[in-house]
């Protein structure tokens, strides 16, 4: 694990417990990219601090039906998510139009807490202290969620983001965070240990497709958005994410406020989200980057594309699934 002080917490080993240590040391380990090695619980490759934040958070946390739960694979939308679900749901509170909205004055992740990251920051987080309804994310996978957000009625939303601007994403994110641990990684490399799956949060697939089904299982537990509709038809899909949710619009309310508001146009100029940093260490402009469809582009030859959609299209096949980009 890095020892250097600028990575944020959770790449950082320090708040390791004991038991922690203990199990890590009997599970099947890789050599990783941004941390030294990564460890696969319960079929998904985790870093130390987040595996620990895994397992507090199956332990402790104890889901109320009314909670609602967003969950992403990393870099998929949950910014954006996060920002939205909190203005829909609070939009009597506090109306966009108001002109002294929350999110125009705080990062979206000090509005939503981040389960697994809070539980390894704080692990006596007391998240009954979080007003009502409660709003969190996770990224953690549906076969790991805690026993109490399946057994309860609590509402999941779930978004997915094609994996080749996800991994490109998260591949510059990682070099932002740590360009020192990151350096000599190359990306060839990178999206090799990606479609194995054996990268962080890995293996993407095995993630959407959990929600996936879920959601088709159980259609007024778990909501199945993408990223490429939210960008296509925002207020179509905001209207669908508030309904589920409980807080349809009225044929006079206007979604439009809130869509402008989220949209990564206002979010990423506000002064808020280009300076400063979370607690735990993260600039909060590293959310912001580009916020488009099909922007892998840039970074991946079309021999790594391909082996992103080759992966993608034996773990999709027959599932009804597909992207487009
Ligand atoms: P996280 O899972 O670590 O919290 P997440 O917010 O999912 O991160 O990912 C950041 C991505 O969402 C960035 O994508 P990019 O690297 O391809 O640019 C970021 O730009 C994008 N993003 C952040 N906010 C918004 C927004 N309001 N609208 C659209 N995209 C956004």
């Amino acid at each position: 694990m890095s020892s250097s002080s600028s990575v944020p917490d959770y790449l950082r080993d320090e708040k390791l417990t004991q038991e922690t240590r203990d199990l890590i040391s009997s599970l099947p380990s890789e050599k990783g990219w941004l941390v030294s090695q990564i460890y696969q619980f319960q079929g998904r490759w985790h870093t130390e601090a987040l595996l620990q934040g895994i397992l507090t958070c199956q332990k402790h946390f104890k889901a109320k039906d009314s909670d609602i739960i967003l969950v992403t694979n990393p870099k998929s939308g949950t910014t954006w998510l996060k920002s939205l679900v909190f203005a829909l749901i609070n939009r009597h509170k506090f109306p966009v139009s108001s002109g002294d909205h929350p999110l125009l004055v705080t990062n979206p992740h000090l509005l939503v807490p981040f389960m697994e990251g809070v539980y390894y920051e704080s692990p006596d987080f007391d998240f009954s202290l979080l007003p009502f309804p409660r709003l969190m994310n996770t990224h953690i996978s549906h076969l790991s969620l805690p026993e109490s957000v399946k057994s309860s009625s609590c509402q999941i939303v779930y978004c997915c983001r094609n994996p080749k601007d996800m991994f490109v994403s998260l591949w510059h994110f990682g070099k932002k965070l740590a360009p020192q641990e990151t350096a000599d990684y190359p990306l060839e490399k990178a999206v090799e240990a990606f479609c194995q799956g054996k990268f962080i949060a890995g293996p993407f697939w095995d993630h959407v497709l959990e929600y996936w089904y879920a959601s088709l299982e159980n259609p007024n537990k778990v909501l199945f958005v993408t990223y490429e509709e939210l960008k296509k038809q925002t207020e179509v899909e905001v209207k669908r994410i508030a309904e589920f949710i409980g807080c349809g619009f009225t044929a006079e309310e206007e979604v439009s406020e809130i869509v402008k508001l989220c949209s990564f146009e206002s979010l990423s100029r506000l002064e808020v989200n280009r300076q400063g940093k979370l607690p735990n260490g993260i600039e909060t402009n590293a959310f912001f980057r580009k916020g488009e469809i099909g922007g892998w582009r840039d970074t991946l030859s079309e021999s790594l594309a391909d082996a992103i959609d080759r992966t993608t299209e034996e773990k999709f096949g027959g599932s009804g699934l597909k992207f487009s980009c």
